[in-house]
């Protein structure tokens, strides 16, 4: 029988509260088992309201493996955010079913999705369609790399927008302004402005915030939930900094 869901509900009344959520990404290829414990620790005891988990390239099964082990170390919910069909784990609580609607390459627009149906459908995890929108940011990121598709030009801030509110019109719940990890510059706030004040979906932001203020002006422009993956694998000590914030 399938598990009530909410992660969604739940997200839409904590944005209507006016509630700024965070997500750390953990990156499964890049985070070594030994050291979950620790690292969900930092957690569990941070600002942070959400877990996702996925990279561009990772391991087959790797996804599965720190997913299962996360799940008794937190009650944070667990969110996929999957580079690959690979990625998909029904342990975790929730999925974001990326279309990669900033680029032209059908296998990221519909081609992966076709793919994990048959085993999404019978599934328990929680499946929330997300356009997902890559932003240049002044270099190359894996997303490009992996999915060969040309970020949308920062200044054409129009084209952004007309991006996300035709993932809207297509029943997207949500929108998520990607610069890409380790990204030279988020994504700029009149971007996040302007797509904010044009869509009713939830908005999330991510790549390349490394700063308190960074995290604020995501923020204050207008983001729901911001995602930071490499500031943390980086440096620990920002889930303190992040605290004091
Ligand atoms: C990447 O948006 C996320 O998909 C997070 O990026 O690793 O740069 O924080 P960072």
């Amino acid at each position: 029988m399938a598990k009530t869901h909410s992660i969604y509900s739940d997200l839409l009344a904590s944005i209507s509260e006016g509630k700024r959520l965070l997500a750390i990404l953990i990156d499964p290829d890049k985070m070594a088992l030994t050291a979950l414990a620790g690292f969900a620790k930092k957690i569990n005891a941070s600002i942070a309201t959400h877990i996702f988990v996925g990279g561009s390239e990772v391991n087959e099964l790797a996804t599965e493996m720190l997913v299962s082990n996360l799940k008794a170390l937190t009650q944070l919910p667990i969110v996929l955010f999957p580079g690959d069909v690979t990625q998909i784990s029904d342990k975790a609580d929730a999925l974001l079913f990326l279309s990669l609607i900033s680029g032209n390459n059908p296998q990221y627009l519909i081609g992966k999705h076709i793919e994990a149906a048959s085993s999404l459908r019978n599934s328990n995890l929680e499946i929330i369609p997300t356009g997902y929108i890559l932003i240049e940011n002044g270099r190359m990121t894996s997303v490009e790399k992996v999915t060969q598709t040309t970020p949308l030009p920062r200044q054409n801030t129009q084209h952004i927008v007309d991006t996300a509110k035709a993932g809207e019109l297509l029943g997207m719940k949500l929108v998520y302004l990607e610069a890409g990890s380790g990204a030279l510059h988020p994504i700029p706030k009149e971007i996040i402005k302007f797509v904010k004040q044009d869509v009713n979906i939830p908005l999330i932001v991510g790549g390349g915030i490394r700063s308190i203020d960074q995290l604020h002006e995501a923020y204050r422009s207008g983001a729901d939930v911001v995602v930071i993956g490499t500031a943390f694998e980086e440096n620990e000590a920002f889930f303190e900094d992040i605290k004091r914030a």
